[in-house]
């Protein structure tokens, strides 16, 4: 396939917009990204999504060998907003990609329009008092978010005061944001999508970012003895001891 149609922002944030979305992000728990995509390349990439999705009886997917899968994960601003939302010692650790998730609704088929939910609990805040995530999410909608096209909605604050829940009167949040824009949210927030209202698809591709240690700009290459071994495991705690984030490759592949 050729490159997908998506362009991006090349330009990054200014210190000051990434302190503005940083308050933002440690206060309510989430803040929009804006202009990540040049804003004249979605549409031309909602087709090509819109190609690429097909029905497997029980809703909508996008191949995971096709480049569009993951294409939007790498917007520069992105990339550089990732480090100073998870740990204030930027030297000590590089941003990395660990879990790509689409969901695709229409009005008709709701299925992955979750309800509300925490992604993560809270680490240990017993006095209110902040802890970074050790992880972060990124959704882009691809569209410009209305009430009829389903905004995220959110608890503010929620990340860190467990006395937030839906189950009280406390504010909750519709958060819009335009197709070129992206929604970074602290997974320890109460949260929900909401269903289209409207003919057409709700895409929703999340992407979640941690960061890993990776010091004094070396990448290591695994052992072969390691290697070896991690091939071998079934079991998710050995999975993830002997190769981190993601389960082997299965041998031959
Ligand atoms: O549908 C949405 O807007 C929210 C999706 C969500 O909660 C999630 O991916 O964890
Ligand atoms: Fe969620």
């Amino acid at each position: 396939m050729k490159q997908p149609s998506l362009k991006f922002v090349e330009e990054k944030y200014d210190d000051e917009t990434v302190k503005k979305i940083v308050e933002q992000f440690q206060r309510d728990g989430y803040a929009v990204l804006p202009d990540l995509f040049q804003r004249e390349s979605v549409d031309p990439f909602v087709e090509e999504l819109k190609e690429a999705v097909h029905f497997d009886g029980l809703g909508y997917t996008i191949p995971q060998a096709s480049p569009l899968h993951v294409w939007a994960a790498q917007a520069p601003r992105v990339r550089q907003i990732i480090t100073p939302t998870l740990t204030h010692t930027a030297a000590s650790a590089l941003p990395s990609l660990c879990n790509t998730m689409w969901l695709l609704s229409t009005q008709d088929l709701t299925d992955q329009v979750p309800g509300w939910h925490k992604d993560r609990e809270p680490e240990g805040m017993p006095g209110n008092e902040y802890h970074y995530p050790i992880d972060a999410f990124v959704g882009f909608y691809f569209d410009d978010v209305t009430d009829e096209k389903g905004p995220l909605t959110i608890m503010p604050g929620s990340h860190w005061d467990a006395s937030v829940t839906p189950y009280t009167d406390a504010p909750k949040k519709k958060v819009y944001c335009r197709k070129e824009d992206g929604i970074l949210l602290d997974q320890r927030t109460w949260h929900c999508g909401r269903p289209r209202t409207v003919p057409g698809m709700r895409y929703l591709v999340v992407y979640a970012y941690y960061l890993v240690p990776v010091h004094y700009g070396q990448v290591h290459v695994m052992p072969d003895a390691q290697r070896e071994i991690w091939m071998k495991q079934q079991g998710r705690l050995d999975q993830a001891f002997w190769g981190g984030i993601f389960a082997p490759p299965k041998e031959g592949e």
